[in-house]
């Protein structure tokens, strides 16, 4: 068990639970919590029993609201930004880069880091009172995480747009209706758990990460390459155990049973 102060790394079965707790502070991301977050994200990629990752926030009020407003303060200059923005950004590149399933469990606010946080994430999976927004521009900021790149993704240029001008805070019904979180529960955690449990139970754990690959290569690049990439990881699909098995098991009527080979 790894020591650490600002979050905490569970294990549930297959399912690793990355709690960011603060509560004080509304799970705000210092730079020690972000040093934490890096070192949790090595351990996982280093634990084979790990399957699927959530992400949460630890109390009842936030997921986490923000990069940590009294260490930005003390910002100098514009380098020590770039540095910052630069960190932050391979951090999340790497949760988004995991092999598996991801999910963001939003149980309250997902602010500016927060949300640039959840974006990382393949799915957000929101609780009915959490509230979303990149409030960067109410700081003199610009979204430094992703969010820039990652929120137009999401929900389109212009939805994109309006939410980090206007800095507002988008509910949870709004964010659901735009595509911004996946699905809007009352406990979030509890329903994140039994959406990995299910994945996990009846898709190949190396389809999901080649279709994971397919999504994430192909739109940083032009459509004609992303179908080149598309067709490599099928074929990569193709040469699996697991793809065999899941066939044989279709025709057979019985369950498949997916060995990630
Ligand atoms: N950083 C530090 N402390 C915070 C943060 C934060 N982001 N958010 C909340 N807190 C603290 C509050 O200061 C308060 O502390 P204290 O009890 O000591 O006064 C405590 O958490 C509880 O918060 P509130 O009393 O404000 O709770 P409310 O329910 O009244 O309000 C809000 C909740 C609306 C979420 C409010 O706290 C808020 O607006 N927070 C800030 C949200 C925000 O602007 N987040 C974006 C931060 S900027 C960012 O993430 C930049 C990323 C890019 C950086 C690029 C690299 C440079």
């Amino acid at each position: 068990e790894a020591e650490f102060e600002n979050i905490t790394l569970d294990q549930d079965g297959p399912l690793g639970i990355l709690t960011i707790n603060r509560p004080k502070s509304l799970n705000a991301l210092n730079i020690e919590t972000f040093r934490e977050i890096a070192e949790a994200i090595m351990l996982i990629e280093e634990n084979p029993e790990v399957e699927a990752l959530i992400v949460t926030g630890g109390g009842d009020k936030a997921f986490v609201a923000g990069a940590d407003i009294t260490e930005v303060a003390e910002l100098e200059g514009a380098f020590n930004g770039r540095d910052l923005s630069l960190q932050g950004q391979d951090i999340f590149q790497q949760i988004s880069q995991l092999p598996f399933l991801t999910l963001a469990a939003v149980n309250g606010y997902a602010l500016g880091g927060g949300l640039e946080l959840a974006m990382a994430c393949d799915l957000r999976i929101a609780s009915p009172g959490a509230k979303l927004g990149l409030p960067e521009a109410t700081l003199g900021l610009i979204p430094g995480y992703g969010g820039t790149q990652r929120l137009p993704r999401l929900v389109g240029v212009g939805r994109a747009l309006d939410i980090m001008i206007s800095g507002r805070l988008v509910d949870a019904r709004e964010a659901h209706s735009i595509g911004l979180v996946n699905e809007v529960v009352d406990q979030p955690l509890d329903r994140a758990k039994e959406y990995a449990r299910n994945v996990l139970s009846k898709t190949a754990p190396l389809a999901v990460g080649l279709i994971k690959e397919a999504v994430r290569r192909g739109m940083d690049t032009t459509f004609g390459d992303a179908l080149e990439i598309e067709a490599d990881l099928f074929g990569m699909a193709v040469a699996t155990e697991d793809r065999k098995e899941g066939t044989q098991a279709f025709l057979e009527k019985r369950k498949p049973n997916f060995k990630g080979e």
